[in-house]
């Protein structure tokens, strides 16, 4: 079944080719900061906003953030969650996400079935999710238990990604870690987009226009920024990085 925000986040791609989303990190944040930074990603036009970073276990704070940002702005806020301590009722919904190339069984299926039980009871949508950490990781792949896949091996990337959707999974996520010194190459990100039909979403170390667009031109249906929007000085920059995604997918 397909849910109000996964409908929106798929016409979205569909109207404008490709989209942006916003990653805050909650533990970066107060609930005071975090509002400012979703004002100004929705004054930059980005799509959603994605909650949720690798080390947050604060569901408290996380709560607060969440109703400071839906205070602030109407477009949707999507949970993307480290561990069961990342969900919460005050979101829209929720990447119902497995980490395909951990080590360890709880992040392939064992933190799903704990949380599922309270995105029920909290009657969350889920977005399901195939989770695939490459090139350097960063934070997320060492708490993860990933083994990331080199950026020289697209082609792993890519039957990981197949793998996801042959399990009926709607979304896959290239992950390059956050703060990543080079985003997910061209190479390996045209390799996933050819072996799948479901959107793709590229995250990780994407902090200028021209980075966004080599990704979007190499495959992205989605590009996820975090890092970016927190740098006060690069204002500008953020909202061009937004802007060049929509025009480069809409080419
Ligand atoms: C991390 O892909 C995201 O999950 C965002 O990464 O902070 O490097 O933009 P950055």
């Amino acid at each position: 079944m397909v849910g109000p925000i996964e409908k929106y986040l798929l016409k979205h791609i569909q109207e404008d080719g490709a989209i942006h989303l916003t990653l805050i990190d909650p533990e970066k944040v107060t609930a005071a900061s975090s509002s400012l930074l979703a004002k100004k990603a929705d004054d930059s036009k980005t799509t959603a906003i994605m909650v949720g970073g690798s080390t947050s276990t604060s569901p408290n704070h996380l709560d607060r953030v969440i109703k400071a940002i839906k205070r602030t702005v109407k477009i949707p806020v999507i949970l993307f969650p480290n561990n069961v301590t990342g969900i919460s009722k005050h979101a829209d919904a929720i990447w119902f996400m497995s980490l395909l190339n951990s080590v360890d069984p709880y992040f392939l299926i064992g933190a799903q079935v704990l949380g599922a039980p309270m995105i029920k009871k909290y009657n969350l949508e889920t977005l399901s999710l195939g989770y695939i950490i490459v090139g350097e990781g960063g934070t997320a792949g060492i708490v993860g238990r990933a083994v990331p896949i080199p950026y020289t091996k697209p082609e792993l990337a890519a039957v990981h990604a197949l793998a996801a959707q042959y399990l009926g999974m709607h979304f896959v996520y290239l992950e390059a870690g956050s703060g990543a010194t080079q985003p997910v190459p061209s190479n390996m990100i045209k390799a996933v987009k050819y072996a799948i039909n479901t959107p793709l979403i590229v995250g990780g170390g994407i902090c200028s226009s021209e980075q966004a667009r080599t990704v979007v031109v190499a495959g992205a249906d989605m590009v996820v920024t975090g890092n970016i929007i927190e740098e006060t000085d690069n204002r500008d920059q953020f909202k061009k990085l937004v802007k060049t995604v929509r025009e480069i997918g809409t080419a």
